[in-house]
């Protein structure tokens, strides 16, 4: 006999949250979700997933914040999930430095929270940490697990302390947590304002002939970037691996943000030097030059392996904005 498994999802309503819910449904998972209380509707990613199933529920939606110490062991106590995927978090490395503290508050501090009301329960649950390629900043690639990490950001910083509690809480208490060291990846859910996702719309609306400029600010910063579907899997398979561990996922491939708009302008068939500006607005006080993932252990523990690369991402996110230019359906749920 098979029992239903229970996920629970802290930011269940950006990117990865979207494909990962998706997924875990698949797999036959109940899937519950912690979204945060706004004055408009911030569930765009997921709505088809919970009007496809009004007969059968299998997503269930709950209020809170990762800032709210009670309502996570309140929440936590009462679903008693078997699998916690800790997404949730102020995920903008620009915005880190205009907001250090509430950065470290909900991407740092969010994580010991919810570890904390885990152990205070008694919880017996497997533990998901978005770790973050981040960590690595100023180490030059290639990157795997055993690199030292030298953040250059508060949000780098933030994910450091997010990193080491969850390992902290695996040697000190035996818990099942993991820390999935991500490298960038992308989607046509991309918020708006991360590079992929802002060249890709800039280059559809140029098209159509919406939108005059693009303006971005460092071209020469080396990215490692991959398909995030593919990359919530691999999230999946940490968690059920026999014993805890932390794995990179990555391609181990290595373009500019500059090779990234020439592809995608390429595809598009506009000239990229006719419509690119700079603007200083969006250069960081510290960059991170370069991150080129290794994900050998991934690959040989876990048997995950991208398929997706930058190329073919440019082009199915160009492709993603253009039909959406004349669709009524938001491209976050697309
Ligand atoms: P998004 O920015 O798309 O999503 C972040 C999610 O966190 C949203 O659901 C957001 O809710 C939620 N959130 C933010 N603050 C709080 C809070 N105080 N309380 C509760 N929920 C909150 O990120 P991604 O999906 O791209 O990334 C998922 C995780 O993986 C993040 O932790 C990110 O830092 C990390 N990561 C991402 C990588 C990437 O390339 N995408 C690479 C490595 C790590 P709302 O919708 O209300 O804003
Ligand atoms: P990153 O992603 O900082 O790597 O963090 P982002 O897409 O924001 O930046 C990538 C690189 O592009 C350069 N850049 C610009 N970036 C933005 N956002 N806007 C611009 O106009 C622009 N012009 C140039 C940046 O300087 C940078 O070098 C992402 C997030 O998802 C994190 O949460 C995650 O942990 C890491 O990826 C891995």
């Amino acid at each position: 006999m098979t029992t239903t498994r229970t996920a629970f999802i802290t930011g269940i309503t950006g990117q990865d949250g979207s494909y990962l819910a998706e997924l875990l449904l698949a797999k036959g998972y109940r899937v519950h979700g912690l979204i945060r209380r706004a004055s408009t509707f911030n569930t765009a990613r997921i709505e088809h997933l919970y009007q496809d199933r009004h007969e059968d529920p299998q997503l269930f939606l709950h209020y809170g914040d990762l800032v709210d110490s009670s309502r996570l062991v309140t929440l936590l106590s009462k679903i008693a999930p078997d699998e916690v995927y800790h997404l949730g978090a102020q995920s903008h490395v620009r915005v880190s430095f205009d907001e250090p503290e509430f950065t470290g508050d909900t991407t740092g501090l969010g994580t010991i929270r919810l570890l904390e009301a885990i152990r205070m329960i008694g919880l017996d649950t497997r533990f998901y940490q978005a770790s973050s390629s981040e960590m690595f900043g100023a180490t030059p690639p290639p990157q795997d697990e055993a690199t030292p990490f030298h953040p250059r950001s508060p949000y780098g910083a933030a994910k450091v302390y997010g990193y080491w509690a969850a390992r902290n809480y695996r040697e000190a208490y035996g818990m099942y947590a993991v820390n999935g060291i991500l490298f960038n990846h992308e989607s046509p859910r991309r918020g708006e304002t991360f590079v992929t996702r802002k060249i890709a719309r800039a280059a559809a609306r140029i098209s159509a002939g919406v939108q005059d400029h693009l303006y971005l600010g460092n071209l020469d910063a080396v990215r490692d970037w991959g398909y995030a579907p593919e990359y919530v899997e691999g999230m999946w398979r940490m968690l059920q691996a026999d014993r805890p561990n932390d794995y990179v996922l990555a391609t181990g491939t290595a373009y500019t943000v500059r090779d990234f708009v020439d592809l995608t302008f390429a595809h598009a068939g506009l000239d990229p030097d006719r419509y690119l500006r700079f603007d200083e607005r969006y250069l960081r006080p510290s960059e991170v030059d370069a991150l080129i993932g290794d994900a050998s252990k991934a690959r040989d523990a876990l048997g995950w392996t991208p398929r997706t690369f930058t190329p073919e991402l440019a082009r199915v996110m160009y492709d993603a904005e253009l039909l959406a230019l004349d669709s009524p359906i938001p491209l976050s749920a697309a």
